[in-house]
């Protein structure tokens, strides 16, 4: 895989414009990104097309010079059209071969997965890294499937995935050890960081979090 379409994925940001409401979602990424968020992912799903692009333009300059990478969910035209170094999609979305053939070599793909069958389509040639969840219940994603749980069904399925990997749904600094104990690269979040009154902090908490079960996976 060529090196510029590695993720660092050890602390990846989902946006959420309602969870973000409070410091709107370019402040938001801001604060994170001080607070040592390594990827952003741009996910909104109810806003208008022309919308999520103007979000995309504002992040994609939020981020500009601190060598974070902006990702932009569902929306392979905006990820384009902004410059975003990913794009992320999901198992309704267009099949990864085909966001491959459109966004060419360099643009990082994401593939979300939730069970082995979903697992078993994702062609590591193709796809650059996998989202695995919902490791916990949430409260964020409509429609969420079951838990898998980090003490259930997550570690098996972390080792059937060919590329890395970070862990979604219900993480908090409090759970990050577990998350990262199933085998994964790194965690992403929503609510621990965007539905808090201090997402910079939010931030430094997960991140010292993660730091530390790396330290410790490499001791
Ligand atoms: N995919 C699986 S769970 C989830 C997504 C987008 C939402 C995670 O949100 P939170 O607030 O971190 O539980
Ligand atoms: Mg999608």
């Amino acid at each position: 895989m060529p090196a510029r379409r590695t993720i660092d994925l050890a602390l990846y940001l989902v946006t959420d414009p309602e969870l973000c409401r409070a410091h709107g979602v370019a402040e938001t990424v801001r604060a994170a990104v001080a607070g040592g968020v390594t990827a952003v992912q741009l996910r909104d799903k109810t806003s208008e097309r022309g919308d999520v692009y103007e979000t995309a333009l504002a992040l994609k300059a939020a981020l500009d010079g601190s060598g974070v990478p902006l990702i932009v969910n569902d929306h392979v035209d905006i990820a384009m059209a902004v410059g975003a170094e990913g794009v992320h999609v999901g198992q309704t979305d267009m099949p990864p071969e085909v966001v491959r053939r459109l966004v060419g070599p360099d643009v990082a793909i994401g593939f979300s997965t939730h069970n082995e069958a979903e697992i078993a389509r994702l062609d590591p040639d193709i796809v650059d890294y996998a989202g695995l969840g919902p490791f916990w219940p949430t409260g964020t994603k409509a429609n969420a499937s079951p838990a898998l749980t980090a003490a259930g069904r997550a570690p098996a399925l972390r080792r059937l995935i060919p590329v890395p990997t970070v862990a979604i749904g219900g993480i908090t600094a409090d759970r990050v050890p577990d998350a990262m104990a199933a085998g994964v690269e790194g965690v992403a979040v929503v609510s621990a960081i965007c539905g808090t009154p201090d997402p910079q902090a939010a931030a430094r908490a997960l991140r010292q979090a993660v730091d530390r079960a790396r330290e410790r996976q490499d001791a």
